[in-house]
């Protein structure tokens, strides 16, 4: 029988299920990217979508919030949970909103804030000039070592006592390494400034401790819960006590109206998901496949940033192959591999067509991908750099990328809190 959406709006139908069959089709390698259990997405998708909540539990603007209370307040217990942390806002409708609300419950408009650079792997809101985070804020950009491409904490360090920022933030969305938390915290205390720590790449490796904690060490920790934490579309903050009040006033009503309580209701099933055995072997395996995928990928000759991985992404630098980032990224999508062209440090090149590309492995681990294929995924993007003008053979790896699909399907059902498998 066809469902509602097919009967009512046949053309979204199709192009849904045109991307559902793109997503099983293909190697999904954005690192930011992931699937999602069927639990989570029918959260996402229930009822909850029709009701508003301005507010907090049981201090709302609306009435009618008898399960709405009962479902926020389990998602900010499961969150604060997973993450030791004292208190969880678990309202921001993305880890942009949430980075800014952060900076909002600290800081003052005009204030200094300190970021790592977008071009060096921070993120728009870590204070880029174009962001809304650069533009009300005094920015200060720190960058990565030229030499090294890893963080220089005496060079952050000697920056953070130069401009005296009133908030440092910590975390990356294109940096291969463990961050030292500790040491940006210690950064933070020595020049009188807050500590914002970003974790929305890597939530799901921390979660499963294996990659260190900001928790102890931030004032507040800012996160989405959709790529390594395999959940919704949506942001997260987690702070001490003290920075409680101030986070939830400037979520609400500083930043957002109602907060999307479908996506809360999602949260707190990821949250579940997140909290068991299980999660923790898939996080362990995201990283061993990325390490896999580097140490192929170097022994075919290419050049990555900092020398390899000690997360779930691998930046590339294609300086040595004589294409550019953008070049390989569209060709790749060609043969079915999906990735993202990406700045390197001190790229010559510009943003629009950048000398690197990103890659990840959330979302081929939820497949149940391990080593092996990563290495051979390895191999087919060598295949394609290797021929990049050549379609017959982009399509041969195409192929090959459909039959590997095949032998790992999509799956819908994770293991949930209780140990039992979803039914
Ligand atoms: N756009 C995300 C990423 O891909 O890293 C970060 O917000």
């Amino acid at each position: 029988m066809k469902n509602a959406l097919a009967l009512y709006d046949p053309q979204i139908y199709e192009l849904i299920k045109q991307e559902a069959t793109r997503q099983s089709g293909s190697i999904r390698l954005i690192a930011s990217e992931n699937y999602v259990s069927k639990a989570v997405m029918l959260a996402t998708g229930s009822c909850l979508t029709n009701k508003y909540s301005e507010g907090y539990p049981e201090k709302r603007y609306y009435q009618g919030q008898q399960v709405t209370d009962l479902i926020e307040k389990l998602a900010q217990k499961r969150a604060k949970k997973l993450f030791g942390a004292d208190h969880a806002n678990v309202q921001p409708y993305s880890g942009s909103v949430a980075n800014l609300a952060a900076y909002l419950a600290l800081a003052e408009p005009g204030d200094t804030i300190m970021g790592l650079s977008l071009t060096h792997g921070g993120h728009l809101t870590h204070g880029w000039k174009v962001s809304i985070s650069g533009k009300i804020f005094n920015s200060v950009q720190y960058p990565v070592s030229e030499k090294t491409g890893r963080f220089d904490y005496d060079q952050i360090a000697d920056l953070a006592q130069k401009h005296k920022p009133k908030i440092i933030i910590s975390g990356a969305t294109a940096y291969p390494r463990e961050i030292n938390f500790k040491k940006f915290g210690q950064i933070a205390k020595d020049v009188g400034a807050y500590h914002v720590s970003d974790i929305a790449h890597i939530a799901g490796l921390v979660v499963a401790g294996i990659h260190q904690s900001p928790v102890p060490y931030a004032d507040i920790v800012s996160t989405t819960t959709h790529k390594t934490l395999r959940g919704p579309r949506g942001g997260m903050l987690l702070c001490k006590e003290q920075h409680a009040k101030s986070v939830d006033k400037s979520v609400f009503p500083g930043l957002q109206g109602g907060p999307h309580m479908q996506t809360m209701t999602a949260i707190a099933v990821a949250m579940a998901e997140a909290d068991t055995p299980e999660f923790i072997t898939y996080a362990k395996q995201i990283v061993k496949n990325a390490a896999a995928l580097a140490e192929k990928l170097m022994e075919l000759g290419f050049n990555l940033m900092t020398g390899g991985t000690d997360n779930h992404l691998i930046l590339i630098d294609l300086r040595n192959k004589n294409i550019s980032g953008k070049k390989l990224a569209i060709a790749l999508d060609r043969a079915k591999i999906v990735t993202n062209y990406n700045n390197i440090p001190f790229d010559p090149a510009p943003p629009a067509n950048p000398s690197g590309i990103r890659i990840g492995t959330p979302a081929m681990t939820t497949r149940g991908m391990k080593e092996p294929q990563a290495k051979l995924i390895a191999e087919m993007i060598n295949e394609v750099a290797e021929n990049i003008d050549n379609d017959e053979v982009i399509q041969g790896v195409a192929k090959e990328v459909l039959m590997l699909c095949s032998e790992f399907p999509v799956p819908e059902h994770f293991i949930i809190s209780n140990g039992h498998k979803q039914k």
